[in-house]
């Protein structure tokens, strides 16, 4: 069992808890332990067999290890199964909708049996909610609305996710040796799409392993993938099945000669495709997963890379991330493409949480782990008072843990640390700190963990406050939505863009996989209006750092260069690109620099 599975079954033992109406300490226990154990890079199972190792995790405890032991060594856990035999187990989907606590969702199963989100849909278009104690009118329509997100994220997956499992995946095709040349996935993962529908990976076999009998060996030894839960097909060139999480694989095994038009076939867009069809017939050829023929497919024309077919084709390469018919062709065409930034062009991260807030490492172990992944600087960023969930600072220590991030930099880190601050946006738009606490940061960063429903009128008021008021330099996670869980706040991004361009407020690209936010098309009207960007990473740890690579490539759909994204610069660049704050002297700022 790997550790995935195990947080899982911990985490839906602790929803159903919730729904049973459990006392917090309990379910929260499980909930803590299933988050601890998902972002753990040692595998729990090796673990168990030390328990006392297992016990100096925080929140561990002996009743836990023995919870551990159960789960591991039978798969299961009793009580969660107990549990499902009181509630189906569709009334996880139910619990996910946003504006549904546990306890609504325990009232709702009480009184009407409701156990899908399609039971609750229709009760709400019947109109039978309004009258239950805690609902009304506006919350049938809310829960209408849910209803909705839900629809459109059922069956998708993290861009993490669905990367994890390719990684793996590729991993164990190529344990078949010598008869496979190269894996690559394709579809909207190598789009690098917000989230991933379904798997697809192309394998092209060896020189010399092109017989039926080799391709058919292969099949059989990916069908013994461990992480299969079900095959779905098993044919003459592909394979598809399921994961344990639910996500569909499907597996192409192909010859070298064909793979730069089946690459290009595969990766989509669908929409990017039907254009080079067009194109393609416009010139006299044809194009499909094989190769660009002649039209009567007498004649090959190209196929073996991807780069062929685009210079045949009169374009440049298009790189993946801009294939969806928004105008990647025509720039192509006129070699206008941008030139697209780059992992290796980002010098620094600038939202990252600590133990002095809700992260799980120091300041220096930050540090560290952010200097090895190639950074020349970061921003600690810890939450500021109104978020007491995540333990956040108040201006007293503020003021002594900037202190503290100042005086890093004396200990030869080989990394610059910026003191920053997460300021929240409160509900009328100003911000959490005195303007005496704001001006002693070197990076304000804001952003909103409250009021996420006002009206769209309130909320760009709202917006637009914290954008005016001089001490903020970037927003963060500017939307605020969860993907797959919770919709972004509504407000009108056109007018808020424009504030940020007239302020030099920076907008932030946040890396965090469930977030990506600001998205490509938004971060596409950045640079359209010129407003600033940033890409950070919201590390809680000092694992999360790495996911700044889907930060880059979410600007990459967003048609970013280098120029447009202001912490590829060096440090102090960066700080004078940054927006001044008030009485800031630039030249003093700069020289604070070592
Ligand atoms: P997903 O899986 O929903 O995240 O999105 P994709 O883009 O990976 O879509 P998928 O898995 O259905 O198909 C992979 C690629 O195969 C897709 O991007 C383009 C190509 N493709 C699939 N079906 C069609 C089709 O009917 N026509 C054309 N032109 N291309 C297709
Ligand atoms: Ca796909
Ligand atoms: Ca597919
Ligand atoms: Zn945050």
């Amino acid at each position: 069992m790997d550790n995935k599975q195990i947080a899982r079954i911990l985490r839906e033992t602790a929803q159903l808890l919730e729904i049973d109406g459990a006392i917090i300490g309990r379910y929260r226990s499980y909930e803590k332990a299933a988050e601890l154990i998902d972002s753990l890079p040692e595998s729990v199972e090796q673990m168990v067999k030390e328990p006392e190792k297992l016990k100096e995790l925080p929140g561990i405890g002996d009743r836990m290890v023995e919870h551990l032991n159960e789960i591991v060594g039978t798969g299961d856990y009793a009580l969660r199964k107990k549990l499902l035999r009181k509630y189906p187990a569709t009334i996880l989907d139910v619990l996910q909708l946003q504006s549904l606590g546990p306890k609504k969702v325990a009232l709702l199963f009480k009184k009407f049996k409701a156990a899908t989100v399609a039971d609750v849909e229709r009760l709400a278009k019947d109109g039978k909610l309004r009258e239950l104690e805690g609902f009304g009118e506006k919350s049938e329509q809310n829960i209408l609305k849910a209803v909705e997100v839900f629809k459109k994220s059922t069956g998708r997956f993290h861009l993490n996710t669905a990367e994890d499992a390719a990684t793996s995946i590729t991993a164990h095709i190529k344990k078949a040796g010598k008869a496979v040349e190269s894996v690559t996935p394709a579809g909207s993962l190598r789009r690098g799409k917000e989230t991933v529908g379904d798997l697809d990976l192309l394998v092209t076999m060896a020189d010399g392993h092109t017989a039926q009998k080799h391709v058919d060996a292969l099949a059989e030894h990916i069908l013994k993938y461990p992480g299969i839960d079900q095959t779905l097909a098993h044919g003459e060139n592909k394979v598809s099945f399921t994961l344990e999480n639910g996500l569909q694989v499907d597996v192409r095994m192909l010859e070298k000669a064909n793979f730069g038009a089946a690459l290009l076939y595969f990766t989509g867009s669908k929409e990017h495709n039907v254009a080079l069809r067009g194109r393609a017939n416009d010139m006299g050829w044809t194009l499909n997963e094989y190769q660009l023929a002649t039209l009567k497919g007498e004649k090959h024309v190209a196929g073996k890379t991807e780069e062929e077919i685009y210079a045949k084709l009169k374009l440049d390469f298009i790189p993946p991330e801009l294939r969806e018919n928004t105008g990647e062709i025509a720039a192509a065409e006129k070699h206008m493409l941008p030139k697209l930034i780059e992992l290796a062009d980002m010098k620094g991260d600038l939202q990252m949480h600590t133990t002095a807030s809700d992260g799980k490492n120091s300041i220096e172990e930050m540090a560290a782990a952010a200097k090895a992944l190639g950074h020349e600087y970061i921003a600690i960023t810890d939450h500021s008072k109104a978020v007491t969930v995540a333990n956040g600072l108040s201006e007293e220590r503020m003021e002594a843990h900037a202190k503290k991030l100042r005086a890093a930099n004396d200990k030869k880190l080989g990394i610059r640390v910026l003191a920053g601050s997460e300021v929240d946006i409160m509900k009328d738009g100003s911000l959490d700190y005195s303007d005496e606490i704001l001006a002693q940061l070197d990076v304000v960063v804001c952003s909103i963990h409250s009021y996420f429903n006002l009206d769209r009128a309130e909320m760009t008021e709202r917006m637009l406050a914290a954008i005016e008021n001089p001490y903020t330099q970037i927003i963060a996670h500017p939307t605020g939505r969860l993907l797959l869980r919770r919709d972004a706040i509504d407000y009108d991004m056109e007018k808020i863009l424009d504030a940020c361009a007239k302020h030099g407020v920076a907008m932030e690209c946040n890396s965090y996989p469930d977030r990506l936010d600001l998205k490509d098309v938004y971060l596409r009207m950045c640079k359209e209006r010129g407003v600033k960007v940033v890409i950070s990473t919201d590390s809680h740890n000092t694992g999360n750092l790495a996911f700044i690579r889907y930060g880059v490539t979410t600007a990459r759909r967003g048609w970013l260069t280098k120029a447009d994204v202001l912490n590829t610069l060096p440090v102090n660049d960066f700080l004078e690109a940054l927006r001044a704050k008030p009485g800031a002297n630039r030249k003093k700022q700069a020289a604070k620099g070592r």
